[in-house]
């Protein structure tokens, strides 16, 4: 089968339409990658090349040696993604060692994989682990009611999940155990993907300081639900910030526990709520 004809290939191309769609990606802000299975490598082999060049990820992830990853090309537009998917995206392929990748598809008119190459594949091996496997789908986008949070609030987990969990009903319900917080950083540097490897850790989502999202999920639908919500809960945080009258009832304790029993959130960070 041809790449573009997979399933994997069709979800990856909504995904980035779906974001462009709604304004979380001005230009080529954000990047996607996906961590693709064994059994659906094999349904593509065909239509890859192995005959690219090795080049140096700039990290190791020796837990992903061997891997297939398809992402999203460096300087590409998302608003190019879906009516030209082969040259704004890519499939590489990770050396034994995890030390090197080659393109193995895609990018056809030149190009690399994204920037943000190393916080990609450093977070998707840290939630390999941790997920038994589970996690695939890492997503990064721009919107900005998520950033402009991170120029009033302190730059602390505790203050954002309160924030956001308390602007929407379900938001305890899609993130339970909260969301972490990057301070600014330089972009597709080591030392992003060093920090927001350790908090990813903890957990499925991060908000990094006045740039965006970065998270994590099983499959794509789900991937983009959790950053489409987290941006939701930010639009109205913001909008009840932005109405000069003062709050006079939130979401309170008792309705988190509440909340943790009817749905059976027993990973909702209790410790969040005092
Ligand atoms: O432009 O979003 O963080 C790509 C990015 C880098
Ligand atoms: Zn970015």
């Amino acid at each position: 089968m041809r790449v573009l004809e997979s399933e994997f290939a069709q979800s990856f191309i909504r995904l980035a339409d779906d974001g462009w769609q709604l304004r979380f990606h001005e230009r080529n802000g954000g990047n996607i990658s996906y961590r693709i299975p064994n059994e659906e490598i094999e349904t593509v082999r065909e239509d890859l090349d192995f005959s690219g060049e090795w080049q140096e990820i700039g990290t190791s992830v020796p837990n992903l040696g061997g891997e297939f990853f398809m992402v999203t090309g460096s300087g590409k537009y998302f608003s190019d993604i879906k009516r030209i998917p082969e040259e704004t995206c890519c499939i590489v392929e990770v050396d034994e060692k995890g030390t090197e990748y080659r393109i193995v598809w895609g990018l056809t008119k030149g190009g690399r994989p994204t920037s943000e190459l190393p916080s990609h594949l450093m977070n998707h091996e840290v939630k390999k682990l941790a997920s038994g496997g589970k996690s695939r789908v890492l997503y990064h986008c721009h919107p900005a009611n998520v950033i402009a949070m991170t120029f009033v609030l302190p730059l602390e987990d505790k203050v954002f999940t309160r924030a956001l969990w308390e602007s929407m009903t379900e938001c305890p319900v899609v993130f339970p155990a909260g969301v972490g917080v990057i301070p600014w950083m330089v972009c597709g540097g080591r030392d992003i993907a060093v920090a927001s490897a350790e908090k990813m850790k903890e957990y499925d989502v991060l908000i990094w300081a006045h740039h965006g999202i970065f998270c994590i999920g099983e499959d794509f639908e789900s991937t983009f639900g959790l950053a489409h919500t987290v941006e939701k809960s930010a639009e109205v945080y913001v909008k009840v910030r932005s109405m000069g009258m003062p709050v006079l009832q939130t979401i309170e304790k008792q309705n988190f526990l509440d909340l943790a029993k009817a749905f059976a959130l027993d990973n909702l960070k209790k410790e969040f709520l005092d």
